[in-house]
């Protein structure tokens, strides 16, 4: 059986993906096109075409040098994953054969900055003497999904042991709906070790995703190197399971090098209880242990070395300070922290307000823009930083509100795009539009995009894939490909997923079968 190199090994599994996907992955023949997520635009004709065993890489015409290998990796890995070095030569008529792909970039510059340039052209020719694909980009990060697009055409055919791309000649224009692609990893609640997160990164970039939201702390453990404060890692869960900083920065640059950028968050005040392990002074006391205690000095000079120490590691331009679920009456009911209020003239919610606006200014001051979590747009407003960015997370429809307040959103409506609601189909995750009354054209583009939330609190390395896919999946088609081709009926894309399902199990990556589906291949 053919055994790829990016397989981790998983045998069964990957045994299992190559013949479950066998029958589904034929898409074009019958004119239905299997991409996930659905270009922007596509057509195509009739002609099979087979990979040549010696499939190269060119970049006539292209600006951007590639120094560092991101595109020959990139090339490298679509090649592993279509099992080109399992073909058997000799098969197949020179005219059917597709030498290489010719890969122009027009930019040379490979800084993965937000709203980057992600669109490509994809054509793939049907005859010629030497028949190569070609692919245009702005940026490299535009090849980066054009390359992943291609992999997606070609099909290992096991009976002749080549591999095959039906329905040449391709022509396929792409670009994303929404700049903002994300999900939540949640490495408090369990700690993920860095294979896996890295695992993650892989399938995030299979299926277009381009922010990984590493909620890295919070009130269970503190599993991060803060060299500004090192007995901040005190409060993990034990030695074995820490980040040190070197770890941080191979994570973000693994994810740079696939198109992922890094959103780090540390969720303050309410969600910080780990943080006093090390440093009992951030606790109001030992009954009450979090919220961070808002009277202290130390608590803001620890945030501003936390996000200075981020500053080095977590190049994206944003950072995510949380500011969700305060119990506030914890710091009235504290005598020292009761006596600071009422010395400074303020109630409960005053003092949460003056917490996350003194936040925000350590986080800027650092060079960041600040994401924070929905209750601070509901209880301070425009009274926020005007270039916060609110994360939706509660029910109520609150990014309506915060555009028309002129500032900018991210939807992550947990009745729709929460992994750890286990009850939530892909279905309900597919239908969810971020633009749900939201009509001005101005207000539109605030909402920079949406972001599907893995909590760790019931899952771990043992089965986070399988909780993450396929329903992530169907979000990042929501998220990238155009409205007006976005069905309309979630059961007319059942079989384009679960297509996208078994590519993720051959890929080695445990998704789980689409709910609702006998199988995991749809019957034509
Ligand atoms: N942890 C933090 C959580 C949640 C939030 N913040 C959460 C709340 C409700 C549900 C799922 C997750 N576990 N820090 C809310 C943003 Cl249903």
């Amino acid at each position: 059986m053919l055994m790829g190199k990016g397989n981790r090994g998983r045998g069964i599994l990957l045994l299992l993906g190559f013949l479950a996907c066998f029958e589904a992955a034929f898409g074009g023949e019958d004119g239905a096109v299997n991409l996930w997520p659905m270009p922007k635009s596509v057509s195509h004709g009739s002609r099979t075409l087979s990979l040549s065993k010696d499939f190269k890489l060119t970049t006539q015409g292209s600006k951007y040098p590639d120094d560092s290998s991101l595109l020959k990796e990139a090339f490298k890995r679509m090649v592993d994953v279509v099992q080109v070095n399992h073909i058997v030569d000799g098969r197949v008529p020179n005219s059917m054969v597709l030498a290489g792909l010719n890969v122009a970039i027009s930019s040379a510059d490979d800084v993965l900055k937000f709203g980057v340039n992600e669109s490509y052209k994809l054509h793939v020719p049907a005859v010629g003497s030497l028949i190569y694909a070609n692919i245009e980009a702005k940026t490299v990060y535009g090849a980066l999904h054009a390359l992943e697009t291609f992999s997606q055409l070609c099909h290992f055919n096991f009976d002749k042991r080549i591999v095959e791309l039906y329905a040449a000649p391709w022509s396929i224009f792409d670009k994303p709906r929404f700049p903002f692609r994300g999900l939540l990893i949640d490495t408090s609640r369990h700690y993920l070790p860095l294979p896996v997160i890295k695992v993650v990164i892989d399938s995030m970039a299979y299926s277009k995703l381009n922010v990984l939201h590493w909620h890295i702390v919070d009130e269970q453990s503190f599993p991060l190197e803060i060299p500004s404060y090192p007995r901040l890692w005190s409060g993990s869960y034990s030695y074995s399971e820490r980040y040190t900083v070197a770890d941080a920065l191979e994570i973000v640059q693994y994810a740079q090098r696939r198109g992922i950028n890094v959103l780090a968050e540390i969720d303050i005040p309410g969600h910080a209880r780990s943080w006093g392990v090390g440093y009992p002074a951030l606790w109001p006391s030992t009954e009450c242990n979090q919220p961070l205690d808002v009277s202290n000095e130390f608590t803001f000079k620890v945030i501003d070395g936390i996000l200075s120490d981020f500053s080095k590691i977590f190049k994206f331009k944003f950072v995510h300070l949380g500011g969700d679920e305060v119990n506030t009456s914890c710091w009235s009911n504290t005598p020292h922290v009761k006596e600071w209020l009422n010395k400074h003239g303020m109630n409960e919610s005053e003092a949460y307000k003056y917490f996350v606006l003194r936040a925000q200014k350590i986080a800027i001051s650092h060079g960041y823009e600040v994401v924070n979590w929905e209750e601070t747009f509901n209880n301070f407003g425009r009274q926020l930083n005007p270039e916060t960015v609110v994360h939706n997370w509660l029910g109520g429809g609150v990014a309506k509100k915060v555009v028309a307040a002129g500032l900018r959103c991210i939807v992550s409506n947990q009745d729709k795009w929460y992994l750890d609601h286990l009850d939530a189909t892909w279905e309900g995750f597919y239908m969810n539009e971020p633009l749900i009354n939201i009509t001005e054209p101005e207000e539109q583009k605030r909402v920079i995009g949406g972001e599907v939330c893995m909590w760790g609190e019931h899952i771990d390395a043992s089965d986070i894939e399988q909780t993450i896919w396929p329903r992530a999946a169907a979000a990042a088609e929501r998220l990238w490909t155009p409205l007006e081709k976005l069905a309309n009926d979630p059961t007319r894309v059942t079989g384009r997923l679960a297509r996208f399902r078994c590519l993720l199990n051959q890929r080695g990556i445990a998704a789980a079968p689409l709910a609702g589906l006998g199988r995991a291949v749809p019957i034509e």
